[in-house]
C-alpha cells in the first residue's frame, strides 16, 4: 500500500514543482500531469508541466489554460534549476525523459516517480511510488487526491483522470480494466466531465495522413507463426509519402492486434536515421515485455516497447528472431 499522506507532506513542502511525463506522451501521462497541475494549483503551488515531446493534437483539449510546455534547454533551464521537486508520471523508464534527464541530474533535484509500470529494484528516483495493479497512473492519482483531500474533484482534475484511465484501458476494454476504473469514471462524471466530447477529441480526430499511413501498413502487413504474429514496418519514406508525422503511428499496433487469430502485434518504426522504435501488443497468450526488455526497453506484460539504435534493415531480423523465439518458448510452457 502506498502511503499517500507521506507523499503529500513531501509535495506540500515544495513550492516550485516541475511535472513531466515520458517522450511520445499518451493520455495517461498527460492526463495525470494535468490533473496534478490543477490539484497543486489548489494549494497555491507554482508548478509547470514541461515535457520532452510536444503535446499531441488530440490532447489539446487538456490545454485550455496553456499548461503544457515542450522542453527547451535555453528557455527552461533557469526555472527548472530553481525548482524544489520533480513529479514524474507514467514514465516506465527514466531514460524516457530524454533531454530532461541530464538537466534533472545536473541540478540534483528531488524526484518522485508515480507510475504503474513494473520497475527493477534499483531505481534512480528519490522516491518511487509504483502500483503495478493500477490500470493507469491516473488511477493512482485519484487514490492520492481522495486520500489526502476531502475537497470534491474539480472538473479540470476529473478531465485529466478520466483521460488517463480511458486511454490506458482502451476505453474500458483491456484486461487491466477493473471495477475501480468504473468507480473513478463515475466520480469523474459527477465532477462534470463531458465523456462524449473527450472520447471524440481523442479518438475521432484522425488526420487524413494518419489514415493513409494506416492504409499503407495494412496493405504490407506480415503474418507468421500460424497467424499469431502480425508485424509491420514504417520508415521515414512511408511517413513522407502519406504526409504523416511520427505521432501519427500511435495506436497502429493496437489496431493490428484486433485481427482475428493474431496474438501479438509488432511494429518496427525507423523514426529517425539509425533509430528504431519497436512496439508490442499482446492479446494475453504471450507476455511481451521480456522481448522489449531484451532490447533495453520494457513496459507492461501485454503492452511494451523499446527504442533501439540501428537501421530498420539491421534491427528487423533481430527483433523478429527474438519475438519468434520467445513466442515458441512461451508456447512450450503453456502446453
Ligand atoms: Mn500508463
Amino acid at each position: 500500500m502506498i502511503n499517500w499522506n507521506n507523499i503529500h507532506k513531501r509535495i506540500l513542502a515544495a513550492d516550485r514543482i516541475l511535472l513531466t511525463t515520458h517522450e511520445n506522451p499518451d493520455g495517461d501521462g498527460l492526463g495525470s500531469a494535468s490533473a496534478m497541475y490543477y490539484f497543486l494549483k489548489g494549494y497555491g503551488k507554482e508548478c509547470r508541466i514541461v515535457n520532452c515531446s510536444p503535446l499531441p493534437l488530440e490532447f489539446s483539449f487538456l490545454n485550455k489554460d496553456n499548461i503544457f510546455e515542450t522542453f527547451d534547454l535555453d528557455h527552461h533551464k533557469d526555472w527548472i534549476k530553481s525548482t524544489d521537486l520533480v513529479l514524474i508520471f507514467d514514465v516506465g523508464d527514466y531514460r524516457r525523459l530524454r533531454a530532461l534527464k541530464p538537466l534533472i541530474e545536473e541540478c540534483g533535484l528531488d524526484t518522485i516517480n508515480i507510475d504503474h509500470h513494473p520497475y527493477p529494484e534499483e531505481v534512480p528516483f528519490t522516491v518511487n511510488m509504483v502500483n503495478t495493479s493500477a490500470a493507469a497512473t491516473g488511477e493512482m492519482l485519484y487514490d492520492y487526491f481522495t486520500t489526502v483531500s476531502t475537497t470534491p474533484m474539480s472538473r479540470e482534475i476529473a478531465e485529466g483522470i478520466y483521460t488517463a484511465i480511458l486511454t490506458d484501458t482502451g476505453s474500458f476494454r483491456y484486461s487491466n480494466t477493473n471495477a475501480r476504473c468504473h468507480e473513478i469514471a463515475i466520480a469523474c462524471m459527477q465532477a462534470g466531465i463531458n465523456h462524449t466530447a473527450i472520447y471524440q477529441k481523442i479518438y475521432e480526430t484522425n488526420s487524413l495522413p494518419r489514415v493513409k499511413l494506416l492504409g499503407q501498413i495494412l496493405s504490407n502487413l506480415n503474418l507468421e507463426e500460424q497467424g499469431e504474429l502480425a508485424w509491420f514496418t514504417i520508415d521515414e519514406s512511408m511517413l513522407s509519402e502519406a504526409n504523416a508525422t511520427k505521432s501519427d503511428v500511435d495506436g497502429f499496433t493496437d489496431y493490428v492486434r484486433t485481427i482475428r487469430g493474431v496474438e501479438v502485434a509488432l511494429m518496427i518504426f525507423e523514426q529517425a536515421p539509425e533509430i528504431c522504435r519497436i512496439n508490442f501488443r499482446s492479446k494475453g497468450k504471450y507476455i511481451v515485455n521480456e522481448i522489449a526488455g531484451s532490447f533495453g526497453g520494457g513496459g507492461h506484460q501485454l503492452a511494451a516497447g523499446a527504442v533501439i539504435s540501428g537501421s530498420l534493415v539491421d534491427i528487423l531480423p533481430k527483433v523478429l528472431k527474438q519475438t519468434r523465439k520467445t513466442m515458441n518458448q512461451q508456447n512450450g510452457q503453456i502446453k
